[in-house]
């Protein structure tokens, strides 16, 4: 399927890979770019130096375009923002801020900017300030997340920007990618469905919770915060919404959630970890390559789109 997105990323499929923390590493951004779609590391809080063996790693695995999601919350941002140009990456997808401090580097640098955004304000900033495209994310994502929906969100952007845009939350299948474009979308960007991939090196039992999850599994925590991130249930949140509703301030709560994705991810902690994921879980249940799930999804999406 080609548009917009696949001819600006030189991809086969307009699929982009979410950059999750501690998820899209490697492994993962590699065998996404290899299945067709745009593979992507996300340097979340990782230190630049990681970020950039990161980057060399996917190349090794593969010659297909990949991209660094570049989470603007990281102290680290303006080191990975540097080497996301020193090793020549063809695209940075941003997160959780404004990137415009990066923009000039990157543009001048020939780099694909396409910021993640959830309003319409910040869309049409990002296209005056230069972005090549946006990806519009609605609240049904997982981890950090605004407040409209993917079903309001993307259409309203569409009809703001002239960029192509980019969907995500709550995609999870070749409905899904149809909707998308349905609405407007010249591609998605899906994270849930990819942490249960074979090539995702998320813990057993993370990826085990997100294959059980129902519909409404998912709680956000961290409104009162500010920094609303959407998790699957368990005894974290249960801690973490009580303190929050007991009015608990910011230090004390970030206590409790210090180094909970990595618990989550790494050591298979689904109990006190942050198991980041979007209200999309409820229907993943199988295990499956990138390639299967990118062909799969695909598929159905074209004969959806014909009909
Ligand atoms: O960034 C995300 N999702 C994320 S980042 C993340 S890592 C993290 N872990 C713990 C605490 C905080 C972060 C986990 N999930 N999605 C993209 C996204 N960006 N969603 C919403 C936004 C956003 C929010 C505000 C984009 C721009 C923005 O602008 C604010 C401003 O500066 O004007």
């Amino acid at each position: 399927m080609k548009t917009e997105i696949t001819e600006l990323l030189g991809i086969e499929y307009p699929v982009i890979q979410g950059g999750m923390a501690w998820v899209a590493e490697y492994h993962l951004a590699a065998a996404v770019s290899k299945a067709g779609g745009f593979g992507i590391i996300g340097a979340a809080s990782a230190p630049p130096e990681i970020v950039r063996e990161q980057i060399r790693k996917v190349k090794e695995l593969t010659d297909r375009p990949f991209g660094v999601n570049v989470m603007l919350m990281n102290p680290n941002a303006p080191e990975v923002a540097k080497v996301v140009v020193e090793e020549g990456v063809k695209a940075v997808t941003t997160g959780a801020g404004n990137p415009a401090a990066y923009m000039k580097m990157w543009k001048d640098a020939g780099i694909k900017v396409i910021p993640v955004v959830a309003s319409v304000a910040m869309a049409r900033m990002m296209e005056r300030a230069g972005a090549d495209a946006v990806v519009a994310e609605g609240t049904e994502s997982g981890g950090h997340i605004g407040s409209s929906t993917t079903m309001t969100l993307v259409p309203q952007v569409a009809d703001a920007v002239k960029i192509p845009v980019v969907a995500a939350g709550g995609i999870g299948d070749g409905r899904g990618v149809a909707a998308a474009m349905m609405l407007g979308a010249k591609a998605v960007q899906m994270g849930t469905r990819f942490i249960v991939a074979k090539e995702s090196i998320v813990h057993e039992n993370y990826k085990e919770r997100i294959l059980k999850a129902k519909d409404i599994d998912s709680e956000v925590t961290g409104r009162s915060t500010g920094h609303p991130i959407r998790v699957l249930r368990n005894k974290m949140t249960r801690e973490y919404l009580k303190m929050e509703e007991k009015g608990v301030g910011l230090e004390e709560l970030e206590l409790l959630t210090l180094g909970s994705l990595r618990k989550a991810v790494i050591d298979g902690d689904v109990v006190n970890g942050s198991l980041m994921a979007g209200q999309i879980a409820g229907m993943i249940h199988k295990e499956q390559t990138c390639k299967e799930m990118i062909e799969e999804i695909m598929q159905e999406a074209e004969e959806l789109l014909k009909g």
